[in-house]
This record gives structure tokens, sequence and C-alpha cells, in this order.
């Protein structure tokens, strides 16, 4: 038998990171946290690019345009989509979930998921560098593993 496996040796290329600024608070911790988890893997600060977007339902057409201008390993999504009073919530996540399944998809490139859906503010939080780590650090993990299971596949 023949596994296949990335493992998180330094990376080739550049990655880009989408970032909503809806709960921006939140958000700007995730980005921290991807920004460190690419560094702590070696990949230097000048190979990463930053876009903001509005919200995470406009996530996916930004990260779609940047995976399929080949200029990046992978491109990182980072958002905070927080339940309020009505059901907007399950648009705006299942409109960011699939549009990144889709850019991924269509690209043939990492596009990883690094949007969090929460309950409420402190949930987010605890999940964005407080006492449940940081998603926007294991967006970054993520993204370094398949940029090198990619790279080892023979297909
Ligand atoms: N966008 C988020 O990133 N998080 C949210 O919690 C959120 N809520 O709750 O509304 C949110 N909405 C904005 C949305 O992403 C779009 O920017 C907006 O609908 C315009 O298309």
């Amino acid at each position: 038998m023949t596994t296949f496996d990335g493992d998180l040796t330094p990376p080739v290329g550049r990655f880009a990171l989408v970032a909503a600024r809806f709960n921006q608070v939140v958000v700007e911790q995730l980005v921290a946290g991807a920004r460190s988890g690419l560094k702590r893997h070696g990949v230097p600060d000048d190979a990463i690019d930053l876009v903001w977007v509005p919200g995470s339902f406009e996530i996916p057409l930004i990260a779609k345009r940047l995976a399929e201008s080949r200029r990046y390993a992978a491109v990182i999504c980072l958002g905070a989509i927080i339940k309020g009073e009505t059901d907007h919530y399950d648009f705006v996540a299942s409109g960011a979930a699939h549009g990144i399944a889709q850019a991924s998809l269509a690209s043939g490139l990492p596009v990883i998921f690094g949007i969090l859906t929460c309950d409420n503010l402190e949930q987010a939080l605890n999940r964005a560098g407080g006492k449940s780590g940081n998603k926007g650090y294991d967006a970054a993990v993520a993204a370094i593993e398949m940029v090198n299971l990619l790279g080892r596949l023979p297909c």
C-alpha cells in the first residue's frame, strides 16, 4: 500500500487570506492566528497577501478570483458568523460554506474554510485566540498540509 500524506514542512508559494470585516474584533484575531500559523511553518510575512471584504457572504467571490489567478498555493478564508434573532445567519453561513467549497473545486486549489459559526460573541472570541484556540491558526495549518499533499500526489 502506498500512503500519501501532507506534512507541515515549509511550503513553496504565496498564501492569500480573505477576511470578512463583519465582527472585525473577532476576525482580526483570526487573521493574527493565520499569520502566526504560516510564520511558524516557514512562510514569511511577505509571502502573504491579505484581502478584506465586507462580510463572510462576500468571501467566495474573492477567494475564487484569487485561487484562479494561480498566484497562490492556497487561499485561507476567515470570518465570524454569529447567530442573531433571525435566520439571516443560516443564509450567510450556508452561502459562505458552499461558495468556498465551489471556489476550491473550480480552481483545484486548497481554499480553506476558516469561518467561525457561533451562537454568540463569547463563543467566537474563545475560538479566535481565547480558551478554545485560534481557528485562524488551524486554518493556516490545514492550508500548509493540503499544499504539501497536493505536491506529493502522483496525479
Ligand atoms: N457577515 C458575517 O461575516 N458575519 C455575520 O455574523 C453576519 N451577520 O450576522 O449578518 C454577516 N452578515 C453580512 C453578510 O456577510 C454580507 O456582508 C451582507 O449580507 C451583504 O451581502
